[in-house]
Formats: C-alpha cells, structure tokens, sequence
C-alpha cells in the first residue's frame, strides 16, 4: 500500500515537472520581435494658402473669388499650381477669408482621403461641416482627397474684401495632410459654386486656373 502511494506520487511529481517544463518551453519560445527595415526618412512639405473673396488689383481679374499660396516670409503668390513631393506627407493649411456660398450636393461637406480621416477647423478635429456653411472646397480628385472650407460668418467684425488679406482679419483656418505617391501633375479644384455673377456659380473663377482651380504637381 505504501508503495503504492509513493508510486502515485512519483508518478504525479513526474507529470507535474512535465508540465512545468512544457510552459516554461513554450513561454521561452516566444518569438522574439523583429524590426523592418529602416526606410528613407520620412518626408514631408508644407503648403500654406488662402482663399479670399475678391483676388484684388494684383491680378488680372481683381473681383474674382481666388486662392493664393503664402511663402514661408508671408508674401502672397496668385497661383494655384504648386509643387510637392513624391511619396511623401503634405501638410496644408487654408486660411479663409470668403463668406459661405453653400454647397449643392451635401456629401461634399465630409472630409475625404485626408490622413487620420479629420481635418483641423480652427484647431478642432472635423470630418464635416453644414453644407450651407461651404465657402469652398479644395479637392484632388486623382488622389481622392477632398476638404470642405466654411465661411466667415456675414456679421464677421473685421472681414477681408481683397486680396491679400492680414491673419489679424477673420478668417477660418483649415487644416490637414495627405499623402503623395507617384510622380504626376494633379488636376485640384474647388466644388463649391461660388463664382458670384456666373451662371449657376460655375463659370469665370470656377473655371479658371489661378483662382478656383489648378495643378498639384508631385515631384
Ligand atoms: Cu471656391
């Protein structure tokens, strides 16, 4: 009988220290993480623009609603074809000084193909805004990207009438990412139709280059 017992307990020691062994075994034998390579470093550009409601006497066209592009110095640019890099991070930002003309299809009020899904409004993450709030939309089709810009609200104190317009004036600032790919030239443009005094809001600015329309050429 005694012998009996030690038998089963040796034979229980015996199974345990199997088992011991089996998780240590097991727990040893987790693979170990394994680094990707590094690649390039990652690379970014800043794109810095405004949209304003009149493009003032600098242009050929000083009553047209337009964009322009700011240099690093604060300098104003009349031109919509900008150059950023390929296989990179965009950054950009909008400073807005137009008034609200709406928008007539109101799934272009959601923010589209922008890194992290939001755009910055005035600091605050938004993926959308009240369609009847578009001042404009800046929008990269090819690359599926597309942003909604509010207007300044009608009662704003101290709004901006033409270009170039002060960051002490009300505006809205918009901002946001996208990612670049292959090399290629992008046609953008605005969605909104807020060419006041064109047939349905469409014409002249609309559809001109330099204004509410142009080039992201990837580089
Ligand atoms: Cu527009």
């Amino acid at each position: 009988m005694a012998k009996k017992l030690i038998g089963v307990a040796v034979a229980i020691a015996v199974v345990g220290a199997v088992i011991a062994l089996y998780v240590t075994d097991y727990l040893l034998a987790y693979p170990k993480t394994f680094a990707a390579a590094a690649a390039t470093p990652q690379r970014t550009a800043n794109l810095t623009l405004a949209s304003v409601p009149a493009a003032g006497t600098i242009t050929p066209h000083p009553t047209w609603v337009s964009y322009f592009a700011i240099d690093g110095h604060g300098r104003w640019h009349h031109t919509t074809i900008y150059t950023v890099p390929a296989n990179a991070l965009v950054h950009v930002t909008i400073y807005n000084f137009d008034g609200a003309s709406g928008l007539r299809n109101p799934f272009i009020a959601q923010a589209q193909g922008v890194v992290g899904s939001k755009f910055q409004l005035n600091g605050k993450p938004t993926l959308a805004i009240n369609p009847d709030d578009a001042s404009h939309v800046f929008a990269i089709a090819q690359l599926g990207v597309s942003v909604p810009i509010p207007g300044v609200a009608d009662n704003a104190k101290n709004p901006c009438s033409e270009a170039p317009c002060s960051l002490s004036q009300d505006h809205q600032t918009i901002s946001f990412t996208f990612r670049t790919g292959k090399r290629g030239s992008y046609r953008w443009q605005c969605l909104v139709p807020c060419a006041a005094g064109f047939i349905l809001g469409f014409g002249g600015p609309m559809a001109a280059i330099g204004y509410m329309d142009g080039f992201v050429r990837v580089v």
